[in-house]
């Protein structure tokens, strides 16, 4: 049996995805609390020691250091033979949509988030910018999710897993009422929630939680 640490901080959604993940699949994890706030991710010493990219969630199996969830869920999904493809095209389109996670739904609205939630005064034009960006982004996925139970197809995968992470914390947090602007959205979110198991960001990931501004 592989034992789990998994070094996060409440906030991010991109740990979420591993701890959903893990949870998921029956797995537990030992939690390790990272300072990202006050910056400990950013000292030589934390990217010398634990992550040279810079970045939480670090995922330590056995003490092995792995990054980037995405390679991270599909070990996972081939472990555990949940939540993976059931084919090569499966496995394409999963892959498509992992891709264009971490670079646009992500990658935008982590930051437009964190900016906006979580530090003191955010820049309006480059949240603007940000917010026209998650928009779009919202609308792409809300098409595709419109059409299908789930990202692929008929059933959840770590894509469904990835794409969730940042959309299943408070609406306080991302200003987004998905259910008034964006209900496939919502109703797609609430096919994940309903999955066995399933628990919300804030019970995955315990501990102490940045300022908010919001
Ligand atoms: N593509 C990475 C993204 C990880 C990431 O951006 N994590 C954020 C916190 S949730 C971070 O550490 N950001 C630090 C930075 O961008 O400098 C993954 O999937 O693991």
């Amino acid at each position: 049996m592989t034992t789990y640490r998994l070094h996060y901080f409440p906030e991010s959604g991109n740990s979420y995805k591993l701890a959903l993940m893990l949870t998921l699949c029956g797995q537990s994890f030992e939690p390790v609390w990272t300072d990202f706030g006050g910056g400990v991710t950013r000292t030589a010493e934390w990217r010398a020691s634990v992550n040279p990219m810079g970045e939480i969630p670090v995922l330590e199996e056995h003490g092995v250091r792995l990054t980037q969830t995405a390679p991270i869920l599909l070990r996972l999904a081939k472990r555990y033979g949940q939540f993976g493809a059931a084919n090569e095209q499966e496995q394409f389109e999963v892959l498509r949509w992992l891709f264009w996670d971490n670079q646009k739904l992500s990658g935008f609205m982590a930051t437009y988030r964190y900016r906006r939630a979580f530090t003191p005064s955010a820049d309006a034009k480059v949240q603007d910018f940000l917010r026209k960006r998650v928009d779009d982004f919202l609308g792409i996925l809300a098409g595709e999710v419109a059409q299908r139970p789930f990202i692929i197809g008929d059933r959840p995968t770590v894509a469904d897993l990835s794409l969730c992470g940042y959309l299943s914390f408070p609406v306080e947090e991302s200003g987004y009422d998905l259910a008034a602007r964006f209900p496939d959205v919502h109703a797609w979110l609430q096919r994940i929630v309903a999955l066995p198991g399933r628990k919300p960001p804030y019970e995955l990931l315990p501990g102490a939680r940045l300022k908010r501004y919001v």
